[in-house]
């Protein structure tokens, strides 16, 4: 199996995997399906409902992908709100939130769900890091100007795809599901 096809709206999302997952020697093309993200508790139980969802309208070998940005401050807001908050109060929102709160620290989550023969591969990639104080860069989407990861000095929106993929919940989970796959698969029938 060299190729995979991704169901998503978002194109930035496509081209962080086709050049995580190319990297790792799969193909990964646009996959034009619709999912209903039902409101759920955990990213794993979107990614679920999807995957039943497009599975039900006859797709094979696809994959997706729910993420999440977590600010501890807030409880772990907006998490599986993330994106309802992002077409909203936006990263200006999520700052003025963030007003006077000396904690400053959050996390990203990405759940990868993949149906491929018949199975299915969930795994899940994390990346810890801080809210900057103001948006910085303009690379990537979403919440990546104003967060900036453990162990580096740039958002992620100041960071081309590759080092945005050191460091990203995607590139972890993308991680996490070649071993998965190489696991169920054999590394050489993958
Ligand atoms: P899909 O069509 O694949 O669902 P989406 O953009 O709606 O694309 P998600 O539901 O997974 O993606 O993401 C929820 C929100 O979190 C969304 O507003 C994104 O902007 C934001 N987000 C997700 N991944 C991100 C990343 O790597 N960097 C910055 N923001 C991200």
């Amino acid at each position: 199996m060299r190729e995979l096809r991704l169901v998503t709206g978002n194109m930035h999302k496509l081209q962080e995997f086709q050049h995580g997952l190319g990297q790792l020697g799969i193909t990964v093309s646009l996959l034009k399906a619709d999912c209903d993200e039902v409101q759920a508790d955990t990213l794993e139980e979107v990614v679920r409902s999807c995957l039943d969802q497009i599975a039900d309208q006859g797709h094979e070998d696809f994959i997706l992908d729910d993420s999440g940005l977590f600010v501890h401050a807030l409880n772990g807001f907006p998490g599986v709100y993330s994106s309802y908050v992002f077409s909203t109060i936006g990263n200006d929102g999520i700052l003025k939130l963030l007003n006077g709160s000396e904690d400053r620290t959050a996390h990203f989550e990405c759940c990868i769900g993949c149906h491929l023969c018949g199975e299915r591969i969930i795994v899940t990639g994390r990346s810890s890091g801080e809210i900057t104080m103001g948006p910085r860069g303009s690379d990537g989407f979403g919440y990546d100007p104003v967060f900036q990861p453990d162990g580096a000095q740039r958002t992620f929106a100041e960071m081309g795809l590759e080092e945005k993929g050191r460091y990203s919940h995607r590139g972890d989970a993308m991680r996490h599901f070649v071993a998965e796959l190489d696991k169920r698969m054999g590394r050489n029938n993958r």
